[in-house]
């Protein structure tokens, strides 16, 4: 082992910017660390939310990132890896819940291998719960968690934190239904927007806002990515589509064609059970509009 390799230590990157990148150690502490010279040809550029190895900031001199651990995702807009976790936020009031844009957000959280939760905010807008409930069993089946929230009234804050330990979380959903309201909440008191930011980054700050990882406790993290509200899904092959439903998963095999797209196949057993009340008539229909928006992207593409 070289000298320079016992002094190297882990850590995960909070944010880049110009070639500058801000390494969080194990001990909490936040190093300023350009990348080793190689590394860009050898895996690319370091990214938010990378597991490095680097050698640590002394005296005036900046860090060095020497490795980057396998990613387990990565995304591409916004730039960041290692993403655990995402909420897609709606609202029991103003914005009304678009729910196709969170089907979409939900298959995009299947396709990048992340655990997916619904929060639904604004709850102090349903006086009587009926929209909260009625979102409640659209979504009953397909097993993801929902929790109710007020970030007003600080209300079900709680149910978030407890599914924030540990991981690297995003929040995404339209503009307007919450999402920096939740966020403002669930940062402990210190963990100010420009909190821990070394001068050398925070000088790159007025132009855009980055990327970056909030430290919302020991190991835990939200990714505040700006623009995250809306992107575009690319579904990919049609009959990929259904794998992203989770409650359609058990269906499989069940029906009478093998490769049935759930659509207008006889004996379907995925739109029987639609039928008998089992699954969401909502979603299914979503999943319809989403299957022939699919097909006509594929078509385009290979045509
Ligand atoms: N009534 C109510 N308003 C909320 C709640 N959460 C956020 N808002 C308001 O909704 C608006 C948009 O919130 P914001 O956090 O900026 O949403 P973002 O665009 O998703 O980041 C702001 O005026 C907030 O004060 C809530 O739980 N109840
Ligand atoms: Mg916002
Ligand atoms: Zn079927």
């Amino acid at each position: 082992m070289s000298v320079q390799e016992d002094q190297l230590k882990t850590g995960i990157i909070l944010q880049g910017i110009g070639g500058y990148y801000e390494v969080l150690d194990a001990a909490g502490r936040v190093h300023t660390c350009n990348a080793r010279g190689k590394l860009r040809q050898e895996v690319g550029k370091p990214l938010t939310g990378d597991h490095v190895s680097f050698l640590p900031a002394k005296d005036q001199q900046n860090g060095r990132i020497e490795h980057i651990r396998p990613r387990k995702n990565q995304l591409v807009r916004p730039p960041a890896a290692n993403i655990d976790q995402m909420i897609v936020v709606i609202t029991a009031g103003v914005p009304a819940a678009d729910l196709l844009l969170l089907d979409r957000l939900l298959i995009q959280a299947e396709q990048w291998e992340m655990e997916a939760v619904l929060c639904i905010n604004k709850c102090d807008m349903d006086e009587d719960g009926r929209v909260e409930e009625g979102i409640r069993r659209e979504y009953a089946a397909t097993g993801y968690p929902v929790l109710s929230v007020s970030a007003k009234n600080a209300e079900g804050i709680d149910n978030i934190t407890a599914r924030l330990k540990g991981k690297v979380t995003c929040f995404a959903g339209q503009s307007g239904v919450g999402k920096s309201s939740l966020i403002n909440l669930l940062l402990p008191g210190e963990e100010m927007e420009t909190g821990g930011l070394s001068k050398k980054l925070a000088r790159g700050r007025h132009t855009t806002r980055r990327t970056q990882l909030l430290r919302a406790g020991p190991d835990t993290f939200i990714m505040d990515t700006p623009g995250f509200s809306l992107f575009e899904t690319n579904i990919g092959d049609p009959e990929l589509l259904q794998e992203y439903y989770p409650e359609y998963r058990s269906y499989q095999g069940q029906c009478r064609f093998n490769g049935c797209l759930h659509d207008r196949e006889p004996d379907c057993a995925v739109r029987q059970a639609v039928a008998e009340g089992e699954l969401a008539k909502g979603r299914h229909e979503r999943y319809r509009t989403l299957l022939s928006e699919a097909r006509e992207q594929w078509r385009r593409q290979y045509d």
